[in-house]
């Protein structure tokens, strides 16, 4: 097992690694921003290191930066947490060049799974559902109108170098083809340096599903279920949920068991989530993998029983996986709302002073965050503040219990997306479980959701 772990990142999920690395008698090193000097990871963890400045590019994307501290600091491993340098192969390479454990995957997965186009390849060829569509890149709009005409509208441009719905285009008809094609293309350059451009066929009303895996270095691989991840903002996450309210008992064994499948072959390991377009057919196909840990795990953790980040370390250190796929056993409900520091209507960020804070508890509810009373939410990193996580024996009683637990989150002095949270709880939609990607656009877009939205936000004290 490693002997100290260094943090590469902020936040609530440094705090995670953190209380993993402690109960496992790891010893940790925090990094941190300037303006981060005051920040809990820092506090929590057994030694810390300044790295730079406020801006990311200069700290927490800081390559030469981070391996001086964990050289300084005689760190073993490094653990990326999500986001920041979390699935940049460079810098998995750079630590195994440097001899310090790349908490994560082998970084010629990490490439693989980052440009879409060969993760596209390598998942059919590991036996992946697919969306009719383009095995490689399209060259011009005259070779998309083909591909278009032989699948049949509407189809989506998508960036090779993309994910989170940079450089994306839907076409439905022929004569907007030509168009969407340079803008996807000049917005893939700006965004990713890369104008590369894949099609397929577009799936209306899609859900978002996502299994997780968990596989170690010797082989042995397993699934640990799905997440349903639907509720997104222009492809921000707000609400997770474990088990998802769309998959029937064979369904998940389904996707559970192809995608451990396709994982042997690709000889995927660590964690890991696959994520899958589920249309209206209950028909799932695969969309792309993502090789860290994910903000939405402990809704898995509290369904599995099982600490996801603790068994991330032991599988980097090269521990055999201890569980078999007949010991993994789903029991209950879990949600996570994320509550982000920005406006409950305009989802504008909202960085300032929390003058007064008070967190829900109680059974059944864990809350994962850096926030105290007094801290300051800083502008220069995203705004999420705390993950609220409920879980209970079955979907209304965990629906209510985070009605609950919202109902006791006292957060003042910046404003928050709890109201409109409550709102999304009371939809009849969720409650029913019956939603799709288009979720939160319908919310807004009706009466009731507006009205539910103005009345939570008017009793947030
Ligand atoms: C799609 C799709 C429909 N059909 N691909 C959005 C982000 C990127 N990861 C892929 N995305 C989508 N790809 C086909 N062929 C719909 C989306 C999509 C979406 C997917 C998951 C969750 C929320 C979404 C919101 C809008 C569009």
């Amino acid at each position: 097992m490693f002997k100290k772990v260094l943090i590469a990142n902020r936040g609530e999920i440094a705090l995670r690694v953190i209380r993993a690395c402690r109960e496992l008698g790891i010893a940790t090193v925090a990094v941190h921003s300037t303006a981060d000097a005051n920040a809990l990871h820092v506090r929590f963890a057994d030694e810390s290191v300044c790295i730079g400045p406020p801006p990311s590019k200069e700290s927490y994307l800081n390559i030469p930066q981070l391996l001086s501290a964990a050289e300084i600091t005689r760190a073993d491993a490094i653990h990326p947490g999500y986001g920041f340098l979390s699935e940049n192969a460079e810098f998995a390479k750079v630590c195994r060049d440097c001899k310090i454990h790349f908490i994560g995957p082998r970084p010629e997965m990490i490439s693989l799974m980052g440009n879409k186009v060969r993760a596209r390849n390598a998942a059919r060829e590991a036996g992946l559902p697919l969306l009719p569509g383009s095995m490689g890149t399209v060259k011009d709009p005259k070779e998309a109108e083909a591909f278009a005409r032989e699948i049949g509208f509407p189809v989506i441009l998508k960036a090779a170098a993309g994910g989170g719905g940079k450089g994306m285009k839907i076409v439905r008809e022929p004569h907007a083809l030509a168009q969407a094609f340079s803008t996807a293309a000049a917005e893939a350059v700006a965004s990713f340096g890369n104008g590369d451009l894949y099609i397929e066929r577009y799936v209306e009303k899609p859900r978002h599903i996502e299994i997780q895996i968990v596989a170690d270095e010797h082989g042995r691989i397993i699934h640990l279920g799905e997440r349903e991840c639907s509720v997104q903002r222009r492809h921000q996450k707000l609400i997770e949920e474990s088990p998802s309210p769309a998959l029937t008992p064979e369904l998940r064994q389904q996707m559970g068991e192809v995608s451990i499948r396709a994982m042997e072959k690709l000889g995927y390991n660590n964690v890991g989530t696959i994520e899958y377009l589920l249309d209206e057919n209950g028909r799932f196909y695969f969309m792309e993998m993502n090789t860290r840990i994910q903000v939405e795990h402990p809704v898995t953790e509290l369904v599995t029983g099982i600490d996801l980040v603790r068994e991330q370390i032991k599988l980097s250190s090269g521990e055999p996986l201890q569980r078999k796929q007949e010991d993994i056993q789903m029991r209950g409900h879990a949600i996570e709302c994320r509550v982000n520091a920005e406006d409950p209507v305009t989802f504008a960020p909202w960085p300032g002073k929390i003058t007064a804070y008070s967190v829900p508890g109680g059974y059944g509810v864990r809350v994962d965050s850096s926030a105290y009373e007094n801290y300051t939410v800083l502008p220069y990193y995203d705004s999420l503040l705390a993950k609220l996580i409920v879980y209970a024996e079955d979907r209304p009683t965990a629906i209510r219990r985070m009605q609950r637990a919202l109902g006791e989150y006292v957060v003042q002095g910046i404003r928050t997306n709890i109201p409109f949270h409550r709102a999304a709880m009371a939809e009849d939609a969720f409650v029913e479980g019956n939603y799709d990607t288009r979720f939160v656009e319908r919310l807004l877009a009706s009466e009731t959701g507006t009205h539910r939205l103005k009345k939570a936000i008017e009793e947030t004290p």
